[in-house]
Protein backbone atom coordinates (compact mmCIF):
# COMPACT_ATOMS: atom_id res chain seq x y z
CA UNK A 1 0.00 0.00 0.00
CA UNK A 2 2.78 2.10 0.49
CA UNK A 3 4.22 1.65 -2.85
CA UNK A 4 0.61 2.59 -4.23
CA UNK A 5 0.51 6.07 -2.33
CA UNK A 6 3.88 6.93 -3.86
CA UNK A 7 2.19 6.12 -7.09
CA UNK A 8 -0.13 8.78 -6.11
CA UNK A 9 1.56 11.52 -4.97
CA UNK A 10 3.97 11.59 -8.01
CA UNK A 11 0.97 11.41 -10.20
CA UNK A 12 -0.46 14.62 -7.89
CA UNK A 13 2.93 16.24 -8.43
CA UNK A 14 2.94 15.64 -12.20
CA UNK A 15 -0.34 16.84 -12.26
CA UNK A 16 0.31 20.19 -10.16
CA UNK A 17 3.47 21.06 -12.26
CA UNK A 18 1.71 20.41 -15.67
CA UNK A 19 -1.11 22.33 -14.23
CA UNK A 20 1.41 25.28 -13.70
CA UNK A 21 3.20 25.26 -16.91
CA UNK A 22 -0.24 25.52 -18.87
CA UNK A 23 -1.91 28.47 -17.44
CA UNK A 24 0.18 32.02 -17.54
CA UNK A 25 -0.84 35.46 -16.26
CA UNK A 26 0.27 38.08 -18.39
CA UNK A 27 0.21 41.51 -17.86
CA UNK A 28 0.37 43.37 -21.46
CA UNK A 29 3.49 45.42 -22.23
CA UNK A 30 5.10 43.90 -18.68
CA UNK A 31 7.63 44.03 -17.15
CA UNK A 32 8.91 47.40 -18.64
CA UNK A 33 6.03 48.99 -20.17
CA UNK A 34 2.20 48.67 -20.01
CA UNK A 35 -1.17 48.71 -21.87
CA UNK A 36 -0.01 53.01 -23.16
CA UNK A 37 1.55 54.85 -25.53
CA UNK A 38 4.90 54.03 -25.28
CA UNK A 39 5.72 50.63 -24.93
CA UNK A 40 6.44 48.49 -27.88
CA UNK A 41 3.25 45.95 -28.01
CA UNK A 42 4.04 44.13 -31.19
CA UNK A 43 7.46 43.82 -29.62
CA UNK A 44 6.04 42.64 -26.39
CA UNK A 45 3.60 40.17 -27.78
CA UNK A 46 6.38 38.94 -30.29
CA UNK A 47 8.49 38.21 -27.04
CA UNK A 48 5.70 35.65 -25.72
CA UNK A 49 4.06 32.41 -26.60
CA UNK A 50 0.53 32.53 -25.85
CA UNK A 51 -1.53 29.08 -25.30
CA UNK A 52 -5.18 28.20 -24.69
CA UNK A 53 -5.79 29.01 -21.11
CA UNK A 54 -3.69 31.22 -20.52
CA UNK A 55 -4.77 35.25 -19.26
CA UNK A 56 -3.88 38.59 -20.04
CA UNK A 57 -4.22 41.21 -17.95
CA UNK A 58 -4.52 44.57 -19.30
CA UNK A 59 -3.66 47.48 -16.79
CA UNK A 60 -4.47 51.04 -17.50
CA UNK A 61 -5.82 53.96 -16.28
CA UNK A 62 -9.68 54.35 -17.46
CA UNK A 63 -9.27 57.92 -18.19
CA UNK A 64 -6.17 57.48 -20.17
CA UNK A 65 -7.38 54.28 -21.88
CA UNK A 66 -9.42 52.04 -23.03
CA UNK A 67 -9.96 48.24 -24.86
CA UNK A 68 -11.44 47.09 -27.45
CA UNK A 69 -11.38 43.65 -28.99
CA UNK A 70 -11.82 44.52 -32.92
CA UNK A 71 -11.36 42.62 -35.81
CA UNK A 72 -8.42 41.60 -38.14
CA UNK A 73 -9.66 44.89 -40.57
CA UNK A 74 -10.32 47.14 -37.49
CA UNK A 75 -7.63 46.27 -36.36
CA UNK A 76 -5.28 47.20 -39.48
CA UNK A 77 -7.30 49.95 -39.93
CA UNK A 78 -7.58 51.22 -36.19
CA UNK A 79 -11.39 51.55 -36.93
CA UNK A 80 -12.51 51.66 -33.90
CA UNK A 81 -16.34 52.25 -34.67
CA UNK A 82 -17.38 48.55 -34.39
CA UNK A 83 -15.43 46.67 -31.56
CA UNK A 84 -16.40 42.94 -30.70
CA UNK A 85 -15.65 44.00 -27.14
CA UNK A 86 -15.37 46.87 -25.13
CA UNK A 87 -13.42 47.39 -21.70
CA UNK A 88 -13.23 50.76 -19.97
CA UNK A 89 -12.46 48.56 -16.16
CA UNK A 90 -8.87 49.80 -15.81
CA UNK A 91 -8.49 46.13 -15.57
CA UNK A 92 -9.29 43.90 -17.85
CA UNK A 93 -8.95 40.07 -17.90
CA UNK A 94 -9.23 38.14 -21.15
CA UNK A 95 -8.92 34.44 -21.08
CA UNK A 96 -7.41 32.85 -24.40
CA UNK A 97 -9.88 29.99 -24.98
CA UNK A 98 -8.92 28.96 -28.14
CA UNK A 99 -6.47 28.59 -30.60
CA UNK A 100 -6.07 31.61 -33.49
CA UNK A 101 -5.11 35.26 -33.37
CA UNK A 102 -6.95 38.16 -31.39
CA UNK A 103 -6.71 41.74 -31.62
CA UNK A 104 -6.87 44.38 -29.29
CA UNK A 105 -6.78 48.27 -29.38
CA UNK A 106 -6.82 51.37 -27.68
CA UNK A 107 -10.18 53.37 -28.11
CA UNK A 108 -9.28 56.90 -27.01
CA UNK A 109 -8.61 58.77 -30.55
CA UNK A 110 -5.03 58.38 -32.53
CA UNK A 111 -3.32 56.03 -29.45
CA UNK A 112 -4.26 52.82 -32.08
CA UNK A 113 -2.30 54.81 -34.78
CA UNK A 114 0.15 55.84 -32.45
CA UNK A 115 0.90 51.89 -31.68
CA UNK A 116 -1.53 50.95 -29.09
CA UNK A 117 -2.47 47.84 -30.75
CA UNK A 118 -1.71 44.22 -30.12
CA UNK A 119 -2.22 41.39 -32.04
CA UNK A 120 -2.09 37.89 -29.95
CA UNK A 121 -1.27 34.74 -31.05
CA UNK A 122 -2.96 32.21 -29.18
CA UNK A 123 -1.53 28.14 -29.55
CA UNK A 124 -2.30 24.78 -28.56
CA UNK A 125 -1.95 24.68 -25.22
CA UNK A 126 -1.46 20.78 -25.20
CA UNK A 127 1.90 21.37 -25.79
CA UNK A 128 4.65 19.71 -23.22
CA UNK A 129 7.64 22.05 -24.39
CA UNK A 130 10.02 22.84 -21.41
CA UNK A 131 9.02 26.32 -19.90
CA UNK A 132 11.76 28.82 -18.75
CA UNK A 133 9.75 30.05 -15.63
CA UNK A 134 10.25 27.36 -12.78
CA UNK A 135 13.59 26.59 -11.32
CA UNK A 136 13.79 30.11 -9.63
CA UNK A 137 11.51 29.00 -6.97
CA UNK A 138 13.93 27.76 -4.29
CA UNK A 139 17.06 29.52 -3.80
CA UNK A 140 17.35 27.97 -0.65
CA UNK A 141 19.46 25.17 -1.08
CA UNK A 142 17.75 21.27 -0.18
CA UNK A 143 19.60 19.76 3.14
CA UNK A 144 23.21 18.27 2.93
CA UNK A 145 22.91 15.31 1.47
CA UNK A 146 19.64 15.01 0.22
CA UNK A 147 16.61 14.06 2.23
CA UNK A 148 15.66 10.47 3.02
CA UNK A 149 13.19 8.62 0.41
CA UNK A 150 10.42 8.48 2.37
CA UNK A 151 10.00 12.42 2.58
CA UNK A 152 9.90 12.28 -1.30
CA UNK A 153 6.20 13.66 -1.39
CA UNK A 154 7.69 16.75 1.08
CA UNK A 155 9.54 18.72 -1.98
CA UNK A 156 6.34 18.08 -4.46
CA UNK A 157 6.39 22.09 -5.20
CA UNK A 158 9.53 22.34 -7.05
CA UNK A 159 10.40 20.84 -10.59
CA UNK A 160 13.46 19.13 -8.78
CA UNK A 161 11.16 17.56 -6.43
CA UNK A 162 8.94 16.19 -8.19
CA UNK A 163 12.25 14.84 -9.93
CA UNK A 164 13.71 13.48 -6.68
CA UNK A 165 10.12 12.04 -6.14
CA UNK A 166 10.08 9.91 -9.23
CA UNK A 167 13.79 8.96 -8.83
CA UNK A 168 12.43 7.66 -4.99
CA UNK A 169 9.65 6.27 -6.38
CA UNK A 170 11.47 4.28 -8.80
CA UNK A 171 13.98 3.27 -6.03
CA UNK A 172 11.23 1.08 -4.25
CU1 LIG B 1 -4.96 54.54 -25.16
Amino acid sequence: MAKMAKILLAVAAVVAVVELAMATNYTVGAPSGSWNLQTNLTQWAESNTFHVGDVLNFSYNPSEHDVLEVTQANFDSCNTSNPISTYTDGNTVITLTEVGSRYFICGFTGHCSAGQKVQINVVSGSSTSPSPTSGSTSPVASPPGGSPPDSAATSVTAGAGLVFGLAALLAF
